[in-house]
């Protein structure tokens, strides 16, 4: 579709005022938030990354590219929220320590929120020490945690490991994503559940959520 190739070009571009035109035009012909969201942004992101990786960008390059798609997803985002939040179950969400990337985290959020979960988002650079006090104090059905570089995977195997010094490893069921996660990561790790992105987190989720409350 134009539109969302034309939000992708304006993303890779890092042109964070044409983005913005381009969601609330797209929005405005009713293309469904989800779509702009995985068709139109993160699929400019995806570009934008294997740029980087090849070093034919930069990261002030990738930076405004990430400004340009986080924009342009708080617009899309709007449209999804209205009147959609009823809690039916708690999560407690975080990018592990040391990892600053947030926006697979936001949408994985806003997806379930918007599917009625409770999300407490403790944010980024979230340490175990963090996460432990979030699973006392809210006592969460899943805890979900986000990670985007190899370099910061260990620190979800960190959290589980506190989780289960803390007596608390069985009151909760443990979720973890982003790009260097896999399925065979989180059966190594004694993560519960592993899921690729924000759709099937969410669909997994629902399964999960009969599964424990029978809902
Ligand atoms: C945007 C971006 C940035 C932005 C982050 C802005 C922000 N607020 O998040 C900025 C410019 C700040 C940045 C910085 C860096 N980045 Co960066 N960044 C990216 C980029 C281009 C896109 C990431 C993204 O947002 N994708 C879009 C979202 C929607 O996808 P996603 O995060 O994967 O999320 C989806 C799924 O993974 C899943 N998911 C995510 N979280 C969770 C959680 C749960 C529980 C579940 C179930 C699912 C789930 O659902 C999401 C939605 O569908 C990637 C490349 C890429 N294509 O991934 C590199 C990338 C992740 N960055 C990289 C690097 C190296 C860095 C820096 C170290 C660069 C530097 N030299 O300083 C720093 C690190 C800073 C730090 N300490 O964290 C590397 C990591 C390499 C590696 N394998 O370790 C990548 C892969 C680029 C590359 N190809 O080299 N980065």
């Amino acid at each position: 579709m134009e539109e969302l190739k034309s939000i992708m070009d304006e993303v890779i571009a890092g042109n964070i005022v044409e983005t913005k035109e381009g969601v609330l035009q797209a929005l405005g012909k009713g293309i469904s938030p989800m779509d702009v969201i995985d068709k139109g942004m993160v699929a400019g992101l995806d570009v934008v990354g294997e740029q980087f990786a090849a070093g034919e960008i930069f990261l002030p390059e990738m930076m405004l590219s990430a400004i340009a798609a986080r924009e342009g997803i708080a617009i899309a985002m709007e449209g999804m929220q209205k009147g959609q939040y009823k809690p039916r179950a708690t999560m407690v969400l975080g990018t592990v320590k040391g990892d600053l990337h947030d926006i697979g985290k936001n949408i994985v959020a806003l997806f379930l929120r918007s599917r009625g979960f409770e999300v407490v988002d403790l944010g980024v650079d979230v340490h175990e020490e963090q996460f432990i006090s979030a699973v006392r104090e809210h006592k969460p059905d899943i805890l979900g945690m986000s990670c985007l570089m190899t370099a910061t995977m260990a620190g979800m195997k960190d959290v589980i490991s506190a989780l289960t010094e803390a007596g608390l490893r069985n009151t909760v069921k443990v979720i973890v994503g982003g790009c260097p996660a896999s399925q065979e990561f989180a059966s190594e790790i004694g993560a519960d559940y592993y899921s690729r992105d924000a759709g099937s987190t969410a669909a997994l989720l629902e399964e999960v959520l009969t599964e424990i409350k029978g809902q």
